[in-house]
């Protein structure tokens, strides 16, 4: 029977804007959700790279009260990161429209990297035959992508780390064995390749038993930030209590997602230097508690490091709508405390 944990809280370092900063309204395209949108900067300006999920299926909208059967990947663009964003005026990747190859359904949770001066995204990609991580190069102007590698399925949350380590491309991923473990018990792995397509010399970073405030699963959430003490490195992680019932517009929604952070060895990111026992970002404000559609969601999938020492996180909430919180660079470091 997993542990519960009936209230977690924000790390005290951490300030969150009070409102959500992009809700599906704020969008120029057909959108029921916004969420889990990564974001960098790039050129001069901030560049978000959200999900909305779209469409309406009444029967699905019925029975679920699911009113999404669509997913953009699409590109906004800000000039202080916070405000005043800017739609491209197509989407990116959208789901309704076929696909280069018909295996592809659609592509989920996206990450946007910079590595030698080269935009990437990473992103969950379903398909008709498993639910894969794929990486993706993208045009400069974000117009358009082009394929690069899938793995296999069952894996997913890829993120690329910014820069080369000894030579090779890095990765961090969660795959999903359930032989081992029987059900949802997923840790965080880290993959190299000389090119971003080969991919291997994969070895287990952190399992979920090691995170204190998580008795299901955890994923990799955004580009590590080079610091002079490691790379850190923020996480997602669950925890599950049967007993939560109806929540947000889901009959019964169990998890809960919170954020974490560690610290990553800068020359083996394979080896986790520091950890923060406590949740970094746990869901307190209503937009995250009380609204939307999976309630109790938080799901970084971008940060940015300011030159004055700000990290500024993104997240998507309850699977709903963007939000932004930030923290000094050096108070993130202070939190991991030595595994
Ligand atoms: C994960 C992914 C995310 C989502 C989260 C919470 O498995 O599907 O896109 O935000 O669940 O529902």
């Amino acid at each position: 029977m997993p542990k519960v944990f009936p209230e977690l809280r924000s790390a005290p370092c951490v300030t969150k804007r009070p409102a959500p900063i992009m809700t599906a309204g704020d969008l120029p395209f057909s959108c029921s959700l916004v969420f889990n949108a990564g974001v960098i900067k790039y050129r001069g300006e901030y560049v978000m790279v959200y999900r909305d999920d779209y469409g309406t299926d009444k029967a699905a909208f019925e029975n679920e009260r699911k009113n999404f059967t669509a997913t953009i990947i699409g590109v906004a663009r800000s000039k202080n990161g916070v405000d005043g964003w800017r739609f491209d005026p197509e989407p990116l990747i959208d789901s309704a429209l076929p696909f280069d190859d018909p295996e592809i359904r659609r592509f989920y949770d996206p990450r946007i990297i910079m590595i030698e001066g080269r935009l990437y995204l990473c992103a969950a990609m379903d398909t008709r035959h498993g639910l894969r991580g794929a990486i993706a190069e993208l045009s400069e102007d974000l117009r358009s992508y082009r394929l690069i590698s899938a793995t296999v399925p069952d894996n997913r949350n890829l993120v690329l780390f910014p820069e080369k380590i000894g030579g090779e491309f890095v990765r961090l991923e969660r795959p999903m064995p359930v032989y081992s473990r029987g059900r949802d018990r997923f840790d965080i792995w880290v993959s190299r390749s000389p090119d971003l397509v080969y991919w291997g010399k994969s070895e287990l970073v952190l399992g979920v038993e090691q995170v204190p405030f998580a008795n299901d699963k955890i994923g990799p959430t955004s580009a590590p930030i080079r610091t002079e003490k490691g790379w850190l490195t923020l996480i997602h992680a669950v925890d599950r209590d049967e007993s939560r019932g109806k929540n947000g517009w889901e009959p019964k929604w169990a998890k809960r997602y919170t954020a974490g952070v560690m610290l990553l060895d800068l020359e083996d990111p394979s080896k986790v230097i520091g950890m923060s026992r406590a949740p970094l970002i746990a869901p307190e404000l209503p937009a995250e508690t009380d609204e939307g559609f999976r309630q109790n969601v938080i799901f970084p999938c971008g940060t940015v490091l300011e030159d004055d020492g700000e990290v500024k996180i993104y997240y998507g909430a309850s699977d709903t709508c963007v939000c932004l919180a930030t923290a000094h660079v050096n108070d993130l470091l202070a939190l991991c405390e030595k595994p």
